[in-house]
């Protein structure tokens, strides 16, 4: 019996964008071992009438997520490596649908839990995030969970635990980084991974923002597109490079003064 959906050009180029993402992170040393977390709302490009759903394997999930019954989701598996994803999406992730019992879900495609998988250890939060967009009506269609360093060292640094500080700090250091990332960055104090609180601190900061840092272990970012999140993030990572760079070379930084920063905030941030 066949018990994967038809994927079309579509999706394969959704797919085909996250491999690139997550070959990216692996790289970057973003995502060791099996660090680091994908999630995409693929609801638009799943066939409405999906017959025979049973056909598809169910699973039971702790916690029900009725606002998201009938939405499907590709999401990267529990223990899965962002390398071996890369090389085979199929295998480290799935597409899931939240079923109308909306503790369960279907797998559509991917590997499945015969077969050993569940989802990532990040499943809360992303399922509650994308349920806090589709709330919003948001566009926001893609999280990316990963573990940008030097992002990740600031976060270990009392002065910058004020977002203020360390926003008026990332957007110092990298000029684009002030263009681009107007909302700045949100703040969550550190929650253990995989918990409720970090998934509801972090809804909180999206309120603000498009990208947030997990003190003292990642950030999450959301996005209409994988690879413009991913770009959002690298521009902030460079930003928190270039001041350790400078730190570590025993040199102080000037940075960006409140002068240029303003020059840059009337020329490129759109008028409200
Ligand atoms: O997927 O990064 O936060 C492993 C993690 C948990
Ligand atoms: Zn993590």
């Amino acid at each position: 019996m066949d018990k994967s959906i038809a994927v079309s050009q579509d999706l394969e180029n959704i797919i085909t964008d996250i491999a690139e993402v997550a070959r990216i992170l692996w790289k970057l040393g973003w995502a060791e071992s099996n660090a680091g977390n994908i999630s995409v709302n693929v609801t638009e490009h799943i066939p409405e009438d999906i017959r025979e759903l049973n056909k598809f394997p169910s699973k039971e999930i702790d916690k029900s997520y009725p606002e998201l019954s009938g939405f499907s989701f590709f999401i990267t598996g529990a223990g899965a490596r962002m390398r071996d994803l890369a090389k085979e999406p199929s295998g480290n992730a799935c597409i899931l649908r939240i079923a109308e019992k909306s503790n369960r879900y279907h797998i559509l495609w991917g590997r499945r839990s015969e077969l050993g998988f569940e989802p990532t250890s990040e499943i809360h939060s992303h399922l509650s995030i994308h349920r806090f967009l589709l709330e919003k009506k948001a566009p926001q269609k893609v999280i990316i969970h990963a573990h940008p360093e030097e992002l990740i060292a600031l976060t270990h640094v009392k002065e910058y635990k004020q977002e203020s500080k360390l926003n008026r700090l990332l957007w110092s250091m990298n000029p684009v980084a002030k263009i681009i990332i107007q909302k700045g960055v949100g703040l969550v104090p550190y929650c253990v991974p995989g918990s409720d609180e970090l998934a509801q601190a972090t809804i909180k900061a999206l309120e603000k923002h498009d990208v947030v840092l997990w003190e003292k272990h990642g950030c999450l970012a959301i996005g209409t597109d994988m690879l413009e999140t991913f770009d959002r993030v690298d521009i902030l990572n460079k930003a928190a490079r270039i001041f350790l760079a400078c730190k570590s070379a025993g040199l102080a930084p000037e940075g960006l003064s409140d002068a240029q920063l303003d020059e840059l905030e009337r020329l490129f941030w759109s008028k409200k």
